[in-house]
C-alpha cells in the first residue's frame, strides 16, 4: 500500500476534540501575543482586554480584527512573534500595489504549513507513488515553495518547475508521466488549450488530478479543465499572512475545502459591520492563526466573501467547510449601484461555451459606470461573418443582463488575444477615478 498522508486522528477528529484543541491553542496564543507583539497587545489594551478575558473560542469575538493596513503599519518587523534568531524564512505578497506583506516563518510553522499541503495532496489522491508537478511560482510567492513541501511530505517524486515556459511544462509532464498538476487555475486551462492545439486527447495526457488555487475560479472552469486534462481538479486556498496555501482544500467530494481547523479558527463576519455571521450566511472570511509563532495572526480580515459548511462530508473529514470564494469584498464591483462579482460573469460565459479568457473593463463614462466585457472566441466560433459575430455578442448581452441586471457592452475578440497569465490572471481594470 502507498504511503499516504491523511492524517485521520486529526481530519476527522470529533467536534468536541476539535474544540477543545481550538480553546487551549487560542488561550495560549493570545498569550504569545500579547508577550511578543507590541503592536497587537496596544490594541487588545485599546478595547481593555488581557489575556485572563480570552478563555475559550466563545470569547474570540471581543479580540480586535488586524487588516492589511495594520500589516502594513506594522511593516516590516511589527508583527513578528519570535526573535529573529528563531525565524528562518519570509515569503511575500504578490500585491501590485502599496508596500507588500512580508509573513515570517520558524522551522516549525514552516513543518506544520507543509502538513497541510500534503494534506491538500493526499486529498486530491496523491501518494508516493505520483509524479507532482509543480507549476506554481517559486520565490517569495508562496505558492510553489507550500506546494513542494507538502509534496516532498507525502513522498511525491516532485518536479519544482515554477511558472512560465509551457512548452518546458508540456514536455515534463509528458516525459516524466506526470501524474498530478499544482497552479493555478488560468494556468492550467492555458495548459490545456496548449495540449489540445498540439493534437493531446485527454488519455495521452498522464494527469489525473490538479490542484489549483491562488484566485477565484467557477465551477464551469472545473468541468472545463476536468474535460481538457482528463483530470479531477480540486481546489486549495490560502493566504500569505496565514502561511500560504493549504489553509483549506478540497477532498474528493469536491463540493467546499475543509479548512485546517487544529490550526486556524474560522468566522464569518458581516464585512460592513463586522459582526460574526451564523453558519450558512455568506460573509467575510476571518481567520485565527493558533498555532504559528513567527506570523500569529488574531482575527485576520481576508476580503474573501464565502459561506462556511458543517453538513457532514461523505470523505469522513469533520474540519468545517468553506465554499469557493465568491469573491472579494474589495474586488466587488459597484457598477451603476449594483453588486458584481467577475466570477459571475465567468460562470455566464462559460456556461454558453466560451472560453475562460475574458478581461472586465469598468469607466465612467458622462457620470455613468460603463461595463465592458471583452470575451476571446473559440477557433471553432471565430468567422468574419458580421451577422454571426452581431448575434453572438446579442447572446451575451441577455445572458449577461439575466444574471446580473445590468447591460454591459460586450466586444468579442479574436483566439489568444487576451493575454495570458502564468500566475494570477488579471482579470479586471477599474478606470473609474473614485
Ligand atoms: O494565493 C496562496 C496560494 C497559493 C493559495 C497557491 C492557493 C494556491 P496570496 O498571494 O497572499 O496567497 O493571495 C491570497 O488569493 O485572500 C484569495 O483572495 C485568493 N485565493 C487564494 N486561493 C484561492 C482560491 C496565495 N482557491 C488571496 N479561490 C486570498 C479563490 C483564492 N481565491
Amino acid at each position: 500500500m502507498a504511503e499516504r498522508y491523511f492524517q485521520p486522528e486529526i481530519e476527522t477528529a470529533s467536534r468536541e476534540q476539535i474544540k477543545a484543541w481550538q480553546d487551549e491553542r487560542l488561550v495560549k496564543q493570545v498569550r504569545h501575543v500579547w508577550e511578543n507583539v507590541p503592536y497587537y497587545r496596544k490594541k487588545m489594551e485599546e478595547k481593555g482586554l488581557s489575556p485572563a478575558d480570552i478563555k475559550s473560542t466563545e470569547d474570540l469575538h471581543k479580540l480586535p480584527f488586524l487588516s492589511k493596513a495594520d500589516l502594513r503599519d506594522a511593516y516590516p518587523y511589527g508583527l513578528m512573534g519570535a526573535p529573529l534568531k528563531d525565524c528562518v524564512r519570509i515569503q511575500s505578497t504578490s500585491g501590485t500595489t502599496g508596500k507588500r506583506v512580508v509573513a515570517f516563518y520558524t522551522k516549525e510553522d514552516i513543518d506544520l504549513w507543509e502538513d497541510c499541503c500534503a494534506r491538500a495532496i493526499t486529498a486530491a489522491g496523491g501518494t508516493n507513488e505520483d509524479v507532482c508537478q509543480v507549476s506554481y511560482g517559486y520565490g517569495l510567492f508562496t505558492g510553489g515553495p507550500g506546494l513542494n513541501g507538502g509534496s516532498h511530505k507525502v513522498g511525491c517524486l516532485t518536479i519544482p518547475m515554477s511558472s512560465g515556459n509551457t512548452e518546458r511544462q508540456i514536455m515534463f509532464i509528458r516525459d516524466l508521466n506526470a501524474t498530478i498538476l499544482c497552479c493555478t487555475p488560468s494556468y492550467a486551462a492555458y495548459l490545456g488549450e496548449s495540449m489540445k492545439e498540439m493534437g493531446l486527447t485527454p488519455a495521452q495526457i498522464p494527469l489525473k488530478a490538479g490542484i489549483f488555487g491562488a484566485e477565484a475560479w467557477s465551477e464551469e472552469m472545473r468541468q472545463d479543465i476536468q474535460k481538457t486534462l482528463g483530470i479531477r481538479a480540486f481546489d486549495i486556498y490560502g493566504l500569505t499572512e496565514l502561511s500560504g496555501p493549504g489553509v483549506a482544500f478540497e477532498c474528493s467530494a469536491q463540493t467546499g475545502m475543509h479548512i485546517n481547523e487544529d490550526h486556524f479558527i474560522a468566522e464569518i463576519i458581516d464585512p460592513k459591520t463586522g459582526e460574526v455571521l451564523p453558519d450558512g450566511e455568506q460573509g467575510e472570511l476571518v481567520f485565527t492563526a493558533i498555532t504559528k509563532r513567527a506570523f500569529p495572526l488574531l482575527r485576520y480580515r481576508t476580503k474573501d466573501i464565502c459561506v462556511l459548511s458543517r453538513e457532514k462530508c461523505p470523505c469522513g473529514r469533520t474540519h468545517v467547510k468553506m465554499s469557493k470564494p465568491r469573491g472579494r469584498s474589495d474586488d466587488m464591483l459597484i457598477i451603476r449601484g449594483v453588486n458584481v462579482f467577475p466570477s459571475q460573469i465567468e460562470t455566464v460565459l462559460l456556461n454558453m461555451g466560451y472560453p475562460a479568457n475574458y478581461q472586465i473593463i469598468v469607466d465612467r463614462v458622462n457620470h455613468t459606470d460603463t461595463l465592458d466585457v471583452q470575451v476571446e472566441m473559440t477557433p471553432e466560433m471565430f468567422t468574419d461573418n458580421m451577422g454571426d459575430i452581431a448575434q453572438r455578442q446579442k447572446g451575451l448581452v441577455d445572458g449577461l443582463r439575466s444574471m446580473l441586471g445590468l447591460t454591459a457592452k460586450v466586444s468579442l475578440v479574436a483566439p489568444k488575444t487576451i493575454v495570458r497569465s502564468e500566475g494570477k490572471a488579471v482579470r479586471v481594470i477599474d478606470k473609474r477615478k473614485i
